[in-house]
């Protein structure tokens, strides 16, 4: 392959959508080398079909506010690539969700389901409602309106969405009605549902979990244990809030979380009720941190400001793309963090990640670390086809093998001839490979 001309072609059909031509990038420059020694790829012109999602949905949602105001929202499906399995990934409700955002994780979402090991393709989906302040009927209206349209073009063996940013257990529940009202089906067509109608366990902790399971290895890998580690979270969501309990059963110190208003540092540690605070918190859906100042006094509140500042071992940006800097990574090396867990998808910027790595930082990809809120999707949708549901210590024991299974491969295919594992590379090589071999099978076809 063609590296410079790929990028070039890449820049020039995507204009003015930074955030996939940054994911697109970082997986064509460290799959090139494998590309150029496995011909057969070049062959079936796989890294150009890849390059291109299958499809891209974007469709009109009105609805009514309180006021009885009408609201006019863009909502969106990007169907990447279904070689492995129907499309599956999560919905993500922001305010700055337009079609590059939807583009970027939905290409991430291709190769960390691969990853998996699970049967599952890459898709995302979306709409710029802010959910910030809104009532619970406004919600439900705005989800009513947004699966009307979206029912058209997912289905269990299709497409199966699940939660993300702002998509939360009540959202998807407000979405599989409106599905099962339209289509009179009751199936898994989406997945983070509650436990009475077809949820799984461990699925809400999942993400966090997992990419605590991811940072064992980690730590492993270099000789290092896990207790009496000082850890700074991003974010106060769910995925920070399953990584907080995991690190607290492991004897990890929690002393960061954040909102988008600024960060708490707790000296005492984020801990046993103060985490499930947090959810008290979330459950405002004022989106903002600072209270938990006013209620535990011994922590303090730095407005406007990033929680990379702080002196810790262990950084899990939890968040959102793109929230850890380059400025952020020498921070947090000038007070000696020696692993950066990318747990929210493409949570760093390239420059961040290629400094953390010049430094030999131990440094996971959020497509592998924080690969089991998908996987364990994965899983209730196998409990929903065989309608069954397996027990906490069932799935939770998957959960582990597929991280674990998921940071071998990342050392098969990551190591430098120094040591040093690059997950980045690593995770990005054996993402594609699946996939990659996959369309080769079955002709062209995508
Ligand atoms: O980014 C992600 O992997 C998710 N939001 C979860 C997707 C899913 O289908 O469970």
């Amino acid at each position: 392959m063609d590296l410079k001309k790929l990028i070039a072609d890449l820049e020039e059909k995507n204009p003015a959508q930074p955030l996939y031509i940054q994911a697109a990038k970082e997986v064509l420059e460290t799959i090139v080398d494998f590309v150029n020694e496995n011909p057969k790829y070049d062959k079936y012109a796989i890294v150009e079909r890849i390059l291109e999602p299958e499809r891209i949905l974007q469709f009109k949602v009105t609805w009514v506010d309180d006021s009885g105001k009408i609201q006019v929202n863009r909502g969106y499906r990007v169907q990447h690539n279904m070689a492995i399995g129907p499309y599956k990934g999560g919905i993500r409700f922001h305010k700055n969700v337009n079609q590059d955002t939807m583009k970027f994780l939905a290409f991430e979402q291709t190769f960390k389901n691969s990853l998996t090991t699970l049967p599952m393709g890459g898709g995302k989906g979306g709409s710029d409602f802010d959910p910030t302040g809104k009532s619970e009927g406004e919600v439900m209206r705005f989800c009513q309106s947004f699966m009307t349209e979206l029912q058209k073009h997912i289905g269990p063996e299709t497409d199966v969405p699940a939660g993300d940013i702002g998509v939360g257990a009540r959202e998807v529940g407000f979405m599989f009605g409106q599905y099962k009202r339209i289509r009179g089906e009751h199936v898994g067509v989406l997945t983070g549902k509650g436990l009475n109608w077809g949820g799984s366990l461990i699925r809400p902790e999942a993400t966090g979990f997992g990419s605590i399971y991811f940072l064992q290895g980690m730590l492993k890998a270099k000789n290092d244990t896990i207790a009496g580690k000082r850890v700074a979270l991003s974010g106060f969501g769910n995925v920070a809030w399953g990584a907080a309990l995991k690190l607290e059963e492991l004897g990890a110190k929690v002393v960061c979380i954040s909102g988008p208003d600024g960060y708490i540092l707790d000296e005492d540690g984020i801990a046993g009720e103060k985490i499930v605070y947090m959810t008290e918190l979330l459950a405002t859906r004022n989106n903002v941190l600072a209270p938990y100042a006013t209620k535990y006094p011994n922590a303090k509140f730095f407005a406007g400001k990033k929680p990379w500042e702080a002196k810790v071992d262990i950084a899990v940006p939890c968040a959102i793309q793109n929230e850890l800097n380059k400025e952020d990574a020498e921070k947090l090396v000038a007070n000696g963090c020696q692993y950066v867990v990318e747990t929210s998808n493409m949570g760093c910027t390239a420059d961040a990640i290629t400094f953390l790595q010049s430094k030999k930082i131990s440094f996971a990809p959020g497509k592998a670390a924080n690969a089991g809120g998908v996987a364990t999707s994965g899983l209730e949708m196998s409990q929903n086809s065989m309608k069954l549901s397996w027990t906490c210590e069932e799935v939770d024991e998957k959960l582990k093998g597929i991280m674990n299974n998921i940071h071998d491969n990342c050392v098969k295919y990551g190591t430098e001839k120094d040591g040093y594992i690059n997950y980045v590379k690593g995770a990005n090589i054996a993402g594609f490979i699946k996939v990659a071999d996959a369309m080769i099978d079955q002709g062209v076809a995508y």
